[in-house]
C-alpha cells in the first residue's frame, strides 16, 4: 500500500484525466497585475495533468506562437485583460495556421472581453473564449477539464520510416517543426525509440557534430538565467552561430503535470538562430528525461553549433549530465550549510567548470574560497593559484557582468577546442567582483526591518488598543485587572483632521461613520471638538446620532448599563464611577 498521504479531493467537478500527455504554452500579453489570473489558470492545468510551458508575461504573439510551435504543444492559453484582444488573437490564429500546426487557442480576460467579441472570436477560429459566466457555469476546475479535454489528442502518429522521412529532411534546414515532431513521436512512443534514434543518427551530418554543453545545480541557483546569459554572448559574439538548448524540469509524481518553467528567464532566445524544447521528466527524483539522450541526438543531428542542455536541478541524480554532455557547468550558490556540505556534492567532483552564481549575495566570498579549496581536495590539485581553478564567481542577473564574461570566454574555449576550431571568444572587461546594485547587506532589509517591526507594533497595539477603548472607552476594556486607557489620547487619535471634518459634516452618510467611529470623549470635544460639532446643525440623522451618543437618555441608558457591568469588578474600585462616566 502507498505510504503517501491520502489529498481530499476539491469540491466541484472532478480534475479530467488525459489519455494522451497534454502540452500546453501559457501567457499573458501584458503585465498589470491581471497575469494573476493566468498564473491561476496554469496552476489548475498542472494539476489536472498537463505539462504547461510558462511564458509569463508581456510575451508578443509571434514569441507564443513560435514557443508552441517549437514545444510542439497542443494548445496555447492565454489571458488578456488589457484590451486588444481581438486583434491579439486573431494575428495568433493567422500565425497559427501559417504554421501548419494543430494548436487550439484558448483565452479568457474576464469581463474585458464582451459576449459579442467571443462569438467574433470563436467565428474566427479561437478554440473558445471563456467568460466570468463559464466560469460561474462550469467552475474553474470544469473550464480547465474543458481545455484539457479539448487538447487530449496525440503529437503525430506511430513513427514509421514513411512518416520519419518528411520530418528527416527537415533536419539540416533546422526546421522547428520537423525538430519537435521528432522530439515529440520519441517521448511519445518509447517503443519505437530505438529505430527513431538509428534513423535520426543515419541522418547526422557525421562531420559537424557540435558539443554539448551540460549545465545542472541546484534548484533556484539561477541555472536558466545563467544559459541565457551565455547564450547572448554566444549569438553576440558569433553572428551567424545557432544554439540548441534542451531544458528538463521534474513532472508531480501526484498529478503527471509539470510546470516547465525556464523559459520565463530566457531573453536571449526570440532568434531565428536559437531552438529551444522543454522536456519534463515524467518520472519523478530524477534530473533528466529518459528521453533526453534522444532530444539531444535530433539536435546534434540538425548540426547546431552548440547544444546546451539544462537538467531538472533536484540533487544528485544531476551527476546524469555527465553521461550526456562534453563539457559540465554546475551551478550553486553560496547557500548551501556549512563548508562540510560541500564534501556530500558529487558534481564538485565531475564538474568540469563551477558558477558561484547570485555572488552578489551573503557569504559569496566564503562560498569562493570554500569551493575552490573543496574543488582542490576532491582533484588532488593542490598546486596553482586560486584564480586558475575553473570556479567562477557570477551574477547572471546583473547586465554585462564580469564574471559571467569570464566564465563565458572560458566555456567557449573549451567548447571551440571540442568542436575542433581555434576560439575566438574574448574576455570582456568586468570587476573581478561584482558591485552589486543592492549591497549584500542591504539584501532583505526591509524584510528584517519589517520583522523586527511587527512584534513592535504588536506590542504596541496590545498596550494601547486605543480602536476597541475609543468605541466605547473604558467600558468595553477587554480585562477589569488592565489598565484604563487614555481616553483623550484615543479620542484624539480617532477624530477627523479639520480638513476633513467639514465635508464630512454636509455628507450624512460620512457624518454617522464619522459619529460612530470618530465619537471624541466629552473631554476632547469640549476642547478641541467642540467647533466641529457646532458647526454641524443637528439636522441628519447622522449628526442626531452623533448628538444623541454624547447626551440622550438612550445613551444615558448605556452609560448606566456600563457602570453595572463595571461596578461589579473588583479589580475597579473607583472603576465604576469613570466607567459610567465616560
Ligand atoms: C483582481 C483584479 C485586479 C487586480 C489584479 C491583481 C491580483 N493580484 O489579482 C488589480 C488590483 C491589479 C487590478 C487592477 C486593475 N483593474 Co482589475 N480586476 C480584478 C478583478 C477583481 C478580478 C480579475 C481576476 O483575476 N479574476 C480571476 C479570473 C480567473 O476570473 P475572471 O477574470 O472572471 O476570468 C474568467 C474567464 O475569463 C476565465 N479566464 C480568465 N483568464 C483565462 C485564461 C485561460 C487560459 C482560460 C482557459 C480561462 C480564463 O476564467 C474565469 C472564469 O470565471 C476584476 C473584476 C472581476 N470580478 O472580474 C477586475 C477588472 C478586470 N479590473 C478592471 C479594471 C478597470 C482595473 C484597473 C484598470 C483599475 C484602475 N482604474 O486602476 C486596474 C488595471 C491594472 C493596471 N495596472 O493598469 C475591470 C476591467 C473593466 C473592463 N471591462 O475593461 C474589472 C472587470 C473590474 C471592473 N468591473 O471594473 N484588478
Amino acid at each position: 500500500m502507498s505510504s503517501l498521504p491520502h489529498v481530499a479531493p476539491a469540491p466541484g467537478p472532478q480534475p479530467y484525466r488525459p489519455a494522451n500527455h497534454v502540452r500546453l504554452v501559457s501567457a499573458a500579453s501584458l503585465f498589470d497585475g491581471h497575469d494573476v489570473a493566468i498564473n491561476i489558470m496554469r496552476r489548475l492545468l498542472q494539476s489536472t495533468g498537463a505539462e504547461v510551458i510558462h511564458l509569463g508575461h508581456n510575451r508578443s504573439v509571434r514569441e507564443i506562437v513560435d514557443c508552441a510551435v517549437q514545444e510542439d504543444a497542443q494548445g496555447i492559453a492565454v489571458t488578456s485583460y488589457q484590451g486588444g484582444h481581438l486583434e491579439y488573437l486573431k494575428y495568433m490564429h493567422d500565425l497559427v495556421e501559417a504554421s501548419g500546426r494543430r494548436i487550439l487557442i484558448f483565452a479568457g480576460g474576464g469581463g474585458t472581453i464582451l459576449p459579442d467579441e467571443i462569438e467574433q472570436l470563436h467565428a474566427y477560429g479561437i478554440a473558445r473564449v471563456f467568460s466570468p459566466d463559464d466560469g460561474r457555469e462550469l467552475g474553474l476546475q470544469g473550464v480547465i477539464n474543458e481545455v484539457m479535454r479539448r487538447c487530449d489528442f496525440p503529437v503525430g502518429e506511430s513513427p514509421t520510416p514513411a512518416g520519419l522521412a518528411p520530418l528527416l529532411e527537415g533536419l539540416p534546414g533546422r526546421d522547428p517543426r520537423a525538430l519537435a515532431r521528432l522530439i515529440s513521436l520519441a517521448e511519445n512512443h518509447p517503443d519505437h525509440g530505438e529505430d527513431l534514434l538509428a534513423a535520426v543518427r543515419a541522418a547526422a551530418a557525421a562531420d559537424r557534430l557540435p558539443p554539448v554543453l551540460g549545465v545542472t545545480g541546484t534548484g533556484g541557483a539561477g541555472k536558466s538565467s545563467l544559459v541565457d546569459e551565455l547564450v547572448r554572448r554566444w549569438l553576440l559574439e558569433r553572428p551567424a552561430a545557432t544554439v540548441a538548448i534542451v531544458s528538463v524540469d521534474p513532472s508531480r509524481r501526484r498529478s503527471g503535470g509539470a510546470l516547465l518553467g525556464d523559459r520565463i528567464r530566457m531573453n536571449a532566445i526570440d532568434d531565428p538562430r536559437v531552438y529551444m524544447r522543454s522536456l519534463a521528466t515524467r518520472q519523478s527524483n530524477l534530473a533528466l528525461s529518459r528521453y533526453v539522450r534522444h532530444a539531444i541526438d535530433i539536435c546534434r543531428a540538425a548540426a547546431f553549433d552548440l547544444v546546451i542542455v539544462e537538467t531538472s536541478g533536484i540533487g544528485q541524480s544531476d551527476t546524469e549530465i555527465v553521461d550526456h554532455a562534453d563539457l559540465s557547468l554546475y551551478v550553486m550558490t553560496a547557500e548551501y550549510g556549512a563548508a562540510s556540505q560541500l564534501e556530500k556534492i558529487d558534481m564538485l567532483d565531475y564538474a568540469d567548470v563551477i558558477a558561484i552564481n547570485k555572488f552578489d549575495h551573503r557569504g559569496s566570498l566564503d562560498a569562493l574560497r570554500d569551493v575552490r579549496r573543496q574543488f582542490r581536495r576532491n582533484r588532488n590539485r593542490f598546486d596553482g593559484p586560486d584564480e586558475d581553478l575553473p570556479v567562477f564567481a557570477t551574477v547572471a542577473s546583473q547586465f554585462n557582468d564580469g564574471g559571467v564574461n569570464r566564465l563565458y570566454a572560458a566555456l567557449a574555449a573549451r567548447l571551440d577546442a571540442l568542436a575542433g576550431h581555434e576560439t575566438t571568444a574574448t574576455v570582456r572587461a568586468g570587476d573581478e567582483h561584482p558591485h552589486p546594485v543592492i549591497p549584500p547587506e542591504r539584501v532583505r532589509y526591509w524584510r528584517r526591518s519589517s520583522s523586527r517591526a511587527g512584534p513592535r507594533t504588536a506590542a504596541w497595539r496590545r498596550s494601547a488598543p486605543w480602536p476597541a477603548a475609543c468605541t466605547a472607552c473604558t467600558a468595553r476594556w477587554p480585562s477589569c485587572a488592565a489598565p484604563p486607557p487614555n481616553p483623550s489620547r484615543c479620542c484624539r487619535r480617532r477624530r477627523p483632521r479639520p480638513t476633513t471634518r467639514r465635508p464630512l459634516a454636509s455628507w450624512p452618510g460620512g457624518t454617522r461613520r464619522c459619529a460612530r467611529n470618530w465619537r471624541p470623549s466629552r473631554a476632547a470635544c469640549s476642547r478641541s471638538g467642540r467647533r466641529w460639532w457646532r458647526a454641524t446643525p443637528p439636522t441628519s440623522s447622522a449628526t442626531r446620532c452623533a448628538a444623541a451618543r454624547s447626551r440622550s437618555p438612550c445613551s444615558r441608558a448605556r452609560s448606566a448599563a456600563r457602570a453595572s457591568r463595571a461596578s461589579a469588578c473588583p479589580a475597579r474600585g473607583t472603576g465604576a464611577t469613570s466607567c459610567a462616566g465616560s
